[in-house]
C-alpha cells in the first residue's frame, strides 16, 4: 500500500513566514499563528497537513467546479505537456488546444459569441475588456466614449485596471486607485440601500436607475460600457432583485452602451446555467463576457474574454493589429485542461443537475439557517449562498466591525470541518458543483455547529 506523504507543518510554516507574502493578508498577523497547510483534495473535500478533513464550501476560491481529484483533467494536462507543453499564439502561430477550446467555448457560450481572447486570469480578462471596449469605440469613430461604469463593492480583479474597475474601497485606498475613466454606482444590496417598506421589485428598478443617473451625469456620449457580476461574489454573494438586470439591459440599450458580464465566478455552471447572464433571474444579452476560474475548474490558470459578434466584427474588419496579449494567452496545456473540464461538465450533465436538483436542495437546506438566533437573510442561488450575522435579528442590528464576528465564525467553520468565507457581516459559500445531497447535509450540519460555537463564544466573552 502506498504511504501518504508526510508534511512537517512547523517547518513549512517557518519557511512560509520567512519567504512568502500572501495575497490580501496582514503578514505580521499571519506569521503569529501560521497558515493552515492544505495537502490533498478529493471530491468536495480537502485535507490539511495535520490530517483534518474539511468540506471545501468555497471550491478553492470559487473555482474548483468539478471538485478535486479528477483524473481526466490531470491526464489531459500530462498528455498535452508530453506533446507540446507550450507554444505562443502571437506571430502567425497557434496550437491545437487553443483552436479547439475557442470552438468549444463558442458552442457553450450564449448565442452570438463566436470569438475569444485568452488571458491567464480574471484580472487580465477585465484589463482586456477595458482595452477592447475603448478600441471598439475608437474604431466606431467615438473615441470620447471612454468611461466604464461599475459598482461599489464589485470585485473585478487585482491589477491596476481591474482593481479600479472593482469597487473595493480598501483596494482603492492603496496605490492611488481608481485610474481615470472609471465611475461607480451603488450595488443592488437591499439590506444596505432599500427604503423602509420598499418592495424588492421596486428596489431593483431604483437600483438600476442609478446607472441611468450616472450616464446622464457623465454625458451619455462619453460612456463606453457598464460592467457587473451577475451575482456579486467577493462582495458577499449579493443576489440582485429579479427586476434589476432586465432594467440595466434596457438602460444600456437605450444609450447604446456596451454591457459587460463579469462571469469569472458565475460562468461554467455556477448558477445552474452555463453563464450567469442566462439565468432566468438575470437574463441579460451582454456584449462581452469575462471568464476564468471554473473554465479549468482551477486545475490550471486560464481566463479570457468572450467577444460578442457585433464587437468582434468591428475589431476584425476595421481594427488591424490589436496591440495586447500575454505570453501565455491560449497556453496549450491550460486549454487542454479547459477542454477536458467543459467535456466533463457537459457529458456528465452537471450544469443541469445543479439547476434541477442540487441547487434547489441547497437553497432549501441553507434557508434553514435562518432559524439560528445569529442568522438572517440566508439565501442561495445556484451554487452560491450567503447569510447575514445579526447581533439582534429582530432589530436587524449588526455587530461592531472591530469585533470580527465573521472571522470568529469562519475560524469555527474551519475547526468544524467546513470552509466558509466571511465578508463583513456576511458569511458565504460556493461549493463544488458536484456536491451531493448527503454532502450538502453534512456541510449544513457543520455550519450549524459553527454558528452555535460562535454564539457560545460571543456569550462567553460578554459580547451578546
Ligand atoms: N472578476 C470576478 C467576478 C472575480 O470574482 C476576478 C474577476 C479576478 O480574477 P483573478 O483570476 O485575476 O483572481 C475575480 C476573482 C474572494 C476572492 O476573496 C475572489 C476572487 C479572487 C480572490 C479572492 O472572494 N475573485
Amino acid at each position: 500500500m502506498a504511504t501518504e506523504p508526510q508534511f512537517d507543518t512547523a517547518a513549512l510554516r517557518a519557511l512560509d513566514a520567512a519567504h512568502h507574502l500572501h495575497p490580501f493578508t496582514d503578514t505580521q498577523q499571519l506569521n503569529e499563528s501560521g497558515p493552515r497547510v492544505i495537502v490533498k483534495g478529493d471530491g468536495v473535500r480537502i485535507w490539511d497537513s495535520e490530517g483534518h478533513e474539511i468540506i471545501d464550501g468555497m471550491s478553492g476560491l470559487w473555482c474548483v467546479n468539478l471538485g478535486y481529484g479528477r483524473a481526466d483533467l490531470v491526464d489531459a494536462a500530462a498528455a498535452q505537456m508530453r506533446q507540446l507543453p507550450f507554444y505562443n499564439t502571437f506571430f502567425k502561430t497557434t496550437t491545437a488546444p487553443a483552436v479547439q477550446l475557442g470552438a468549444l467555448l463558442a458552442e457553450v457560450a450564449p448565442a452570438g459569441f463566436s470569438h475569444v481572447f485568452f488571458t491567464n486570469s480574471g484580472s487580465e480578462g477585465n484589463d482586456t475588456v477595458i482595452r477592447l471596449v475603448r478600441r471598439y469605440w475608437d474604431l466606431q469613430g467615438q473615441p470620447q466614449r471612454k468611461t466604464i461604469i461599475s459598482r461599489h463593492n464589485a470585485y473585478h480583479g487585482s491589477t491596476m485596471a481591474a482593481a479600479s474597475l472593482g469597487g473595493m474601497a480598501g483596494m482603492h485606498a492603496q496605490g492611488d486607485l481608481p485610474i481615470p475613466g472609471i465611475a461607480h454606482i451603488d450595488q443592488p444590496y437591499a439590506l444596505q440601500h432599500a427604503r423602509a417598506g420598499e418592495s424588492e421589485h421596486d428596489f431593483g428598478l431604483r437600483a438600476a436607475g442609478w446607472l441611468e443617473a450616472k450616464i446622464l451625469e457623465l454625458g451619455a456620449d462619453r460612456v463606453a460600457a457598464f460592467i457587473g457580476e451577475p451575482v456579486q461574489g467577493a462582495g458577499g454573494v449579493i443576489i440582485p432583485p429579479a427586476s434589476y438586470w432586465p432594467e440595466i439591459q434596457r438602460i444600456c440599450d437605450k444609450y447604446g452602451i456596451l454591457l459587460v458580464s463579469d462571469e469569472v465566478i458565475c460562468g461554467f455552471g455556477r448558477l445552474g446555467t452555463w453563464f450567469g447572464c442566462q439565468h432566468p433571474r438575470i437574463g441579460t444579452r451582454p456584449d462581452l463576457i469575462t471568464f476564468a476560474k471554473g473554465v479549468t475548474s482551477g486545475y490550471l490558470p486560464l481566463g479570457g474574454v468572450l467577444v460578442g459578434d457585433r464587437i468582434a466584427k468591428v475589431l476584425i474588419d476595421k481594427g488591424g493589429d490589436f496591440n495586447h496579449g500575454f505570453t501565455y494567452s491560449g497556453h496549450p496545456t491550460c486549454c487542454a485542461v479547459a477542454i477536458a473540464n467543459i467535456h466533463a461538465l457537459r457529458n456528465e450533465g452537471i450544469v443541469e443537475r445543479v439547476a434541477h436538483d442540487t441547487a434547489p436542495y441547497l437553497a432549501q437546506r441553507f434557508a434553514e439557517l435562518n432559524e439560528h438566533p445569529l442568522v438572517g437573510d440566508a439565501q442561495a442561488l445556484g451554487m452560491v449562498a450567503g447569510l447575514v450575522l445579526y447581533k439582534d435579528k429582530a432589530a436587524k442590528t449588526h455587530f461592531d466591525a472591530e469585533l470580527g464576528v465573521g472571522y470568529r465564525c469562519r475560524d469555527n467553520c474551519f475547526k468544524n470541518g467546513v470552509v466558509m468565507r466571511a465578508v463583513e457581516e456576511r458569511m458565504i459559500i460556493a461549493p463544488p458543483l458536484v456536491i451531493t445531497h448527503a454532502e450538502i447535509d453534512q456541510m449544513i450540519d457543520r455550519i450549524k455547529k459553527s454558528l452555535d460555537d460562535t454564539l457560545a463564544g460571543l456569550k462567553q466573552d460578554g459580547l451578546i
